[in-house]
């Protein structure tokens, strides 16, 4: 939210390939999570502008096991939202380990979700679930291929059919959304690839399966070749308010820096206003400032800026790289600390033990107090196992650690006094001047000394842990982690600086 109103991103940070449902006066909306669990989050909201998650869909070993092996930014990709017959279901791919395309459902989208049922019989990713009149579903998938599917036992029936791809030439028809509105059956699909040749594009039939015939305005939204502030638009999802409005989520970045723009923060979920014209939809603005709601703004539960770990369970929205089991992350062992044992692995690896948050502000500081009397650990900023920075403390020790790429190096290190110690990093705009080469940000890592002052160690340019340099679906996740030995948290606090 801007200071003035709504504002855009509605769900900031890496929470790419948006899929929204609405049930009377609320919306649920899910996304992608790749190599992080628990996976899937999910959200609600009363008026498509906050956003609260309420939990995370696949949040236990039967549901997600994503094993060592699991390359960064593989995992779990796009799954669909849909409620129907008084449950909700989610159809979503997990690409890895002997993954496929996977169902699960509730009746409480707080969850708990169903163990996952699986639908070999789907060969793309982007699954999508809708139902017809009489009650058939039919799943769409990638490359825009479509298969009757029931979706209590994941069986499906027939050879797939290939429904409608774009335009001649159009790249990645992906992310397709079968939707019945008037008349019409509508296909809303991604073209062109995440990218900055990224968009959104439809289709409409008489029948589930067509024939379709494509909107005459395609692409119906993309903001390639253009210097919009947000890029990349696509990966699209379509809601209808209780007023009858119409809006739209989409995935989005926000570059920043001088050429070609950095973005850091990943795919965000934005939202854009809809209108129909002669039976198509016209998708207004994707704009940081949202036009005022039809409706009164309704600000759901915000998440106390500061962790103190004093439940059993962790919030929601803390993230851990593949997995978390008990021994390795809980809150159970010191009351009120946060407890990582190391596996003697630090964030080189695929299984670094890690819990963290993803970063979903362009300046924003956190730090945590870190007890490292019976090990190594610290604070990070993380893209992948290649692309992080670290401030860590081991004993009497504190140091700045930074891994772009081959390249890994202690950039600089301090004695501190025994025993616990506030670790942080402050995430800013780059000092002046900015020309073309200038990066979207610089990384501050740095203690308190026990007067508390803050002592800055490093300041890093945080190009290298953008996905222009390190590539991938993910975006920045901030958290602590343990490299050897036991590592205890007593809070974590993270503090917006700047939208
Ligand atoms: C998603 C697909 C895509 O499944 O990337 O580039 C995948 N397009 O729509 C992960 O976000």
């Amino acid at each position: 939210m801007s200071d003035t109103g709504p504002a855009n991103p509605v769900i900031p940070g890496f929470h790419p390939d948006p899929s929204i449902c609405r049930v009377g006066d609320d919306y649920y909306l899910a996304c992608s999570s790749f190599e992080y669990f628990p996976g899937v989050p999910l959200f609600h909201s009363r008026d498509l502008v906050h956003w609260t998650q309420i939990g995370n869909v696949l949040d236990r070993p039967s549901q997600l096991r994503l094993a060592a092996d699991v390359p960064s930014s593989a995992g779990i990709y796009a799954p669909t939202l849909r409620h129907h017959d008084g449950r909700f279901w989610l159809i979503v791919t997990n690409v890895s380990g002997g993954g496929g395309n996977l169902l699960v459902t509730a009746t409480d989208p707080a969850g708990p979700w169903s163990d996952p049922i699986w639908a070999p019989g789907v060969p793309g990713i982007d699954p999508d679930l809708a139902w017809d009149e009489d009650g058939t579903c039919w799943c769409t998938f990638a490359g825009v291929g479509q298969v009757r599917i029931d979706p209590h036992t994941g069986e499906t029936y027939g050879p797939p059919r290939k429904l409608w791809s774009g335009a001649p030439g159009d790249k990645a028809p992906e992310a397709p959304h079968l939707y019945r509105i008037g008349d019409y059956w509508y296909l809303l699909i991604a073209v062109g690839g995440t990218e900055r040749g990224h968009g959104v594009a439809i289709a409409r039939g008489l029948t589930p399966s067509g024939p379709f015939e494509p909107c005459p305005a395609n692409p119906i939204l993309t903001h390639r070749s253009t210097d919009h502030p947000v890029q990349n638009t696509g990966h699209a999802d379509l809601v209808q308010a209780p007023d009858g409005s119409w809006w739209m989520v989409l995935l989005g970045v926000r570059p920043g820096g001088g050429t070609p723009g950095w973005h850091v923060l990943g795919r965000e979920t934005f939202l854009a206003p809809v209108t129909w014209v002669d039976g198509w939809p016209v998708v207004g603005e994707v704009a940081l400032d949202l036009p005022e709601l039809p409706w009164p703004v309704v600000p759901g539960p915000v998440e106390e800026p500061r962790d103190d770990f004093d439940l059993s369970e962790l919030r929601p929205s803390w993230i851990s790289v593949r997995d978390r089991p008990a021994e390795h992350c809980t809150t159970k062992e010191r009351p009120g600390w946060l407890t990582l044992r190391a596996r003697g692995v630090d964030l080189d690896e695929p299984d670094v033990v890690f819990t963290g948050r993803r970063q979903q502000h362009l300046s924003c500081r956190a730090r945590t107090l870190v007890d490292p009397s019976d090990g190594t650990g610290g604070l990070a900023v993380r893209l992948d196992e290649r692309h992080h920075y670290a401030i860590e403390a081991s004993g009497s020790e504190v140091r700045v650690i930074a891994r772009v790429g081959s390249l890994r190096t202690v950039v600089a290190a301090q004695p501190v006094p025994d025993g616990p110690v506030v670790l942080g990093l402050t995430i800013t705009d780059p000092p002046p001047p900015h020309d073309a080469r200038t990066g979207p940000d610089v990384v501050s890592l740095g203690f308190e000394q026990p007067d508390g002052t803050f002592t800055v160690l490093a300041t890093l340019d945080g190009r290298y842990l953008s996905t222009e340099v390190a590539g991938g679906f993910t975006g920045r996740v901030i958290g602590m982690y343990a490299a050897a030995g036991t590592v205890h948290f007593d809070w974590f606090a993270y503090e917006p600086l700047r939208p």
